[in-house]
């Protein structure tokens, strides 16, 4: 079974939201176009209470893209993002949602970051994704959304190490790139781990 999975296509990702990933709009078409092809589709959501431990607006002298330390774990620290039932926490309504399956939130945790729509960041507790994605007997997964070196790179890695043939769909994602480079990087350590990275066109020619 093949299965896709958009990654965090909510407003605050997109142009005009809190944390906008550049050009991130563009990628919707393409993954609505993609929807078509697949009998599966998951999405994720970044869910985070207001006093997220990753928001540089609770840890006073701040501010977005600092460092910090966070129970242990390095953490950078973002604008104000994705808050439960916030307007930037909704899906784009130029998101194609009627095909949908299933929506994992994660983040909900003050006290950690959770990048990958498997594991938190401490990789201490699993969303249900890799559940869900076993009982549909899911081998091929085939990613999309926001942003390509965030979360997008740590669920892709997390993929790889529970098994999946993992695909990164290149024109259906875009980085936000807090610091220079990140993307590029994110997307040479994915290939390197064993992603294929591939463009919507050839989809077909992996399923
Ligand atoms: C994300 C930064 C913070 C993402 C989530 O969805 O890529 N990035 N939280
Ligand atoms: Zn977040």
């Amino acid at each position: 079974m093949n299965a896709l999975l958009i990654v965090d296509v909510q407003n605050d990702f997109l142009p005009g939201g809190n944390l906008a990933v550049s050009q991130g709009n563009q990628i919707i078409p393409v993954i609505n176009d993609l929807q078509k092809k697949f009998n599966l589709i998951i999405a994720s959501r970044d869910w985070h209470p207001a006093n997220h431990g990753s928001f540089a607006s609770n840890h006073p002298g701040k501010k977005p893209g600092d460092n910090t330390v966070l129970n242990g774990l390095d953490q950078i620290l973002w604008p104000d993002h994705c808050i439960q039932g916030s307007p930037g926490a909704e899906l784009s309504s130029l998101l194609n949602q009627s095909l949908i399956h299933k929506i994992i939130f994660k983040g909900s945790n003050p006290e950690v970051d959770s990048y990958s729509a498997f594991f938190d960041n401490g990789h201490k507790i699993e969303t249900e994704l890799h559940q869900y994605l076993r009982k549909k007997g899911v081998k091929r997964l085939f990613i999309t959304g926001l942003a390509a070196d965030v979360c997008v790179w740590f669920t892709i890695n997390d993929a790889l190490k529970l098994g999946y043939e993992t695909f990164l769909i290149t024109d259906a994602t875009k980085g936000v790139n807090m610091n220079p480079g990140d993307t590029e990087k994110a997307l040479k350590d994915m290939e390197q781990k064993g992603a294929n990275l591939i463009s919507s066109e050839q989809v077909e020619d992996f399923m």
